[in-house]
């Protein structure tokens, strides 16, 4: 791959880096993304219509289902290269921040440390009915033991607030950044699709890796169409792991 001269420079010379990920990156782990249309036992159900706290209220059963089986799936998968090449770039460059949208815990084993998740994790969980702050849970009942409730998975469905904490650390590093990457997403769902925005706007570059465009590829400093998992190992290795192979 032929990276421009001034994005070589531009990446050698940057002080602060951010990352945004999307489930593009765990698509070539064999995790289906979010738009794709599913398969199998849950194909008749789109995944917008089950990520909403009325799905859940209409039945818990149904969507504590889904996530359980998802959750299997993301435990069976494996860390790709380039979930693996984002996990070297943090050891590599001065400063970085993975924020990501997934919450399927692959980042994590792939060995990245400074992560911030966006939109939860399916692995950890907590009391719908009354946010019970014990966590004495049944999992396979899906109940919380403390008061009989319901449990649901601890992630962000549609119009429920993030984390604070989490979008507090994303948007203060975006603000601060020099380039910005924005992985695997469709860049549609919001606060997320805003960072890019964000960063721009403070004279950052964005670089965006996405197998199809995006609402964010004509608006890209840089913009690579393809696979992550291919993409991103190659950029590592030229910036970061052998920097002297560089003439530019
Ligand atoms: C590859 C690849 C490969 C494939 N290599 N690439 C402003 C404007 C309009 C609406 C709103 C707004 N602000 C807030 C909203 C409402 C809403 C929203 O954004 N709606 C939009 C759909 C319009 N947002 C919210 O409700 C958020 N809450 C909020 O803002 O609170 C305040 C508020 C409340 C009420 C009103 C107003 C404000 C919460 C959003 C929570 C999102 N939760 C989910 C589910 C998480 C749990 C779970 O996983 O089940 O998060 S939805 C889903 O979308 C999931 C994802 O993290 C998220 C993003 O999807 P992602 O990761 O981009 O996946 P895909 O599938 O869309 O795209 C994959 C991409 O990869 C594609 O482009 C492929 O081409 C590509 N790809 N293989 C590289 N190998």
């Amino acid at each position: 791959m032929d990276l421009p001269a001034k994005l070589i420079r531009s990446l050698r010379n940057a002080r602060r880096i951010v990352a945004l990920t999307g489930a593009g990156i765990s698509a070539e782990s064999g995790l289906a993304t979010f738009r794709d249309a599913q398969t199998g036992l849950w194909s008749k159900f789109k995944p917008e219509e089950l990520a909403t706290v009325e799905a859940f209220e209409r039945n818990p059963k149904l969507i504590w289902d889904w996530y359980a089986w998802r959750r299997e799936q993301a435990l069976k998968a494996e860390p790709n290269p380039g979930h693996l090449a984002l996990a070297k770039v943090e050891t590599r460059a001065p400063e970085f921040l993975l924020v990501t949208q997934n919450v399927d815990g692959l980042h994590s084993r792939a060995g990245s440390k400074r992560i911030v998740e966006l939109h939860g994790n399916l692995h950890r969980f907590r009391c719908f009915d009354h946010d019970c702050a014990s966590s004495n849970f049944d999992l396979a009942q899906g109940r919380c033991r403390s008061c009989g409730g319901n449990l649901r998975p601890d992630v962000v469905w549609f119009g429920e607030m993030l984390p604070i904490d989490a979008l507090e650390r994303a948007n203060a590093a975006t603000e601060k950044c020099d380039v910005f990457f924005s992985i695997g997403t469709s860049s549609v769902v919001y606060p997320a699709a805003d960072l890019w925005r964000r960063a721009k706007e403070r004279g950052a570059i964005v670089i965006e890796i996405n197998k199809d465009p995006t609402p964010l590829t004509p608006l890209a400093d840089y913009s690579f169409l393809g696979k992550a998992g291919e993409i991103l190992p190659q950029l590592v290795q030229q910036i970061w792991i052998s920097p002297n192979r560089l003439s530019n």
